[in-house]
């Protein structure tokens, strides 16, 4: 049986904002979390300098948000010279660390914050170190084996990395690439921060198919749960490809890419920004996922 999200009928859920000039173009790649009471979501968002910075937005319901003027959080240095892009977010020690694509003319590259309130920032600057383009970076939500572990990627694979502080990492480690003949034969890269299950962890991950104008799917990928670095399993099709009007036409045409999946009653709730212009929501039974990673 192969998994399919649900478009949520209220899409998209957030759209450009004329009168603000930091996010009159394009809205789209966000995190979101789920602290109990409130959903919190940070995205991604360009005006007219095309410059990224990033929003801030609250909700209650997970479907209707109120948003700030303001970004939260905007290029501080010269290595965010050309935005600060994609954040994800993950609960670690009772503090939300952000790890976002901090864009310079040195190229993307992963840098880390921390926030208890989504509004003041601290900041611990670039942490994957090396020269090389690297960005999709995502924290898993507790140690494995006494190790913090973060997903990135090193086109076109995902990669893990390892630490023992969260700003010193090593050991990077290739985990999953791209299929030849398949939907993701391009590049891959993480989506969602990955969420514990009883069959191992599960990561929402993009796919990119080779194309005139690529096109950007979402799937699945089981990671076991002692040892992330082995992939159990991944979805066969894609769980959510572009197909309405403003998934297929907008900034970037084709493109579904999601940063955040939160499980909320009973549904794993999947942000995602469409066409980099929009951000709109599609779900998905917890059950039927867990059916699908149970069958290994
Ligand atoms: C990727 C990232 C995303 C973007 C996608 C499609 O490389 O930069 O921010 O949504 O391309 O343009």
């Amino acid at each position: 049986m192969e998994l399919k999200l649900e478009r949520h009928p209220l899409n998209p859920l957030l759209a450009p904002v004329p009168e603000h000039l930091w996010e009159n173009k394009y809205v789209f790649n966000c995190a979101v979390v789920h602290d109990g009471e409130l959903f919190h979501l940070l995205y991604r968002a360009q005006g007219a300098d095309m410059v990224s910075r990033i929003g801030y937005a609250v909700s209650t319901d997970g479907v209707r948000f109120n948003r700030f003027e303001k970004p939260v959080f905007s290029p501080e240095n010269k290595d965010e010279l050309y935005g600060v892009e994609d954040p994800r977010i993950t609960k670690l020690d009772g503090r939300y660390y952000m790890l976002y694509t901090a864009y310079s003319p040195k190229g993307p590259r992963v840098a880390l914050a921390s926030t208890k309130n989504f509004i003041t920032w601290e900041r611990y600057g670039i942490v994957i170190k090396d020269e090389i383009n690297n960005k999709d970076a995502a924290l898993f939500p507790e140690k494995i084996n006494g190790k913090y572990v973060m997903l990135h990627r090193f086109e076109p694979d995902i990669w893990l990395a390892f630490s023992n502080d969260l700003v010193n990492w090593y050991d990077y480690v290739s985990i999953a690439q791209p299929r030849k003949g398949y939907w993701d034969n391009l590049k891959i890269g993480a989506g969602a921060p990955p969420i514990k299950t009883p069959y191992g962890w599960l990561l929402l991950y993009h796919g990119v198919e080779d194309a005139p104008r690529p096109i950007y799917r979402l799937g699945f990928i089981l990671l076991e749960p002692n040892d992330p670095t082995k992939v159990l399993k991944r979805s066969e099709e894609p769980i959510l490809e572009p197909e309405e009007e403003w998934e297929v036409f907008g900034g970037v045409p084709n493109v579904v890419f999601s940063d955040a999946m939160v499980e909320y009653k009973g549904k794993y709730y999947v942000y995602y920004g469409a066409a980099d212009n929009y951000i709109a929501l599609a779900t998905i039974d917890v059950e039927k996922v867990l059916e699908w990673c149970a069958k290994v």
